[in-house]
């Protein structure tokens, strides 16, 4: 597994408790390995409210070395000078997005074998695969595909993987003995002590 897919925090102000800045820094106390900002759905800032919220959490991971993604928003990744980008299948498609961003780190999110089928994941860098338990942080995600079908889609690709989807500290043991990284929204965002909560996942 590729190192910064360890603990991969994801968030957006729509998913924090707290503030969104001290909600980043207690995760990176905590130890996670990259952050991805999703400012996405219910709640969620748009237009210059969204680009400064993404210029202050982006200032924040480079001053801790901390690899910092933007999701699906082609605009902001210039805008932020981000490490890497992270696709949905209903986003940008991939073949686009590496041709704009041929040096990035590129994430491409897969929930079934037939979607890696009709995907071009050799572009990416690495697949977000899930949900693999329920998850109420996305509105339109799709089913549960369990441990069992993480592993069916790690063992078709030579990519590196990180499970996403309703992972804490409850069942996190399950997919590092799978192999794979795990990347959270709620369980940190939504926690009342994130850096805490963060520990808790280093299994
Ligand atoms: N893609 C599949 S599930 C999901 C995304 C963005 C949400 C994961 O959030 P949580 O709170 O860790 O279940
Ligand atoms: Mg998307």
């Amino acid at each position: 597994m590729t190192d910064y897919l360890h603990t991969y925090f994801i968030m957006g102000s729509q998913n924090c408790r707290g503030n969104p800045e001290e909600v980043l820094k207690q995760a990176i106390h905590g130890g996670i390995t990259a952050f991805q900002f999703r400012e996405k759905g219910t709640n969620a800032k748009s237009g210059e409210e969204k680009v400064e919220l993404g210029h202050r959490l982006r200032r924040i991971c480079k001053d801790h070395g901390i690899p910092f993604f933007v999701n699906d928003d082609i605009e902001l990744v210039y805008q932020l000078e981000a490490d890497g980008v992270h696709v949905g299948q209903d986003d940008r498609d991939i073949r686009e997005v590496r041709e704009v961003f041929p040096d990035l780190q590129i994430g491409l999110s897969v929930s079934t074998e037939e979607e890696l089928r009709v995907s071009r994941w050799d572009l990416a860098d690495y697949l977000g695969v899930g949900p693999v338990f329920k998850t109420s942080s996305k509105d339109d995600a799709k089913e549960v595909i369990g441990i069992q079908g993480l592993q069916a889609i790690q063992g078709q690709v030579p990519l590196p993987v990180v499970a996403i989807g309703g992972i804490d500290e409850s069942n996190v043991q399950a997919v590092r003995e799978a192999g794979a990284g795990v990347s959270v929204i709620s369980a940190i965002a939504d926690s009342e002590q994130p850096e805490e909560e963060v520990r808790r996942l280093q299994l």
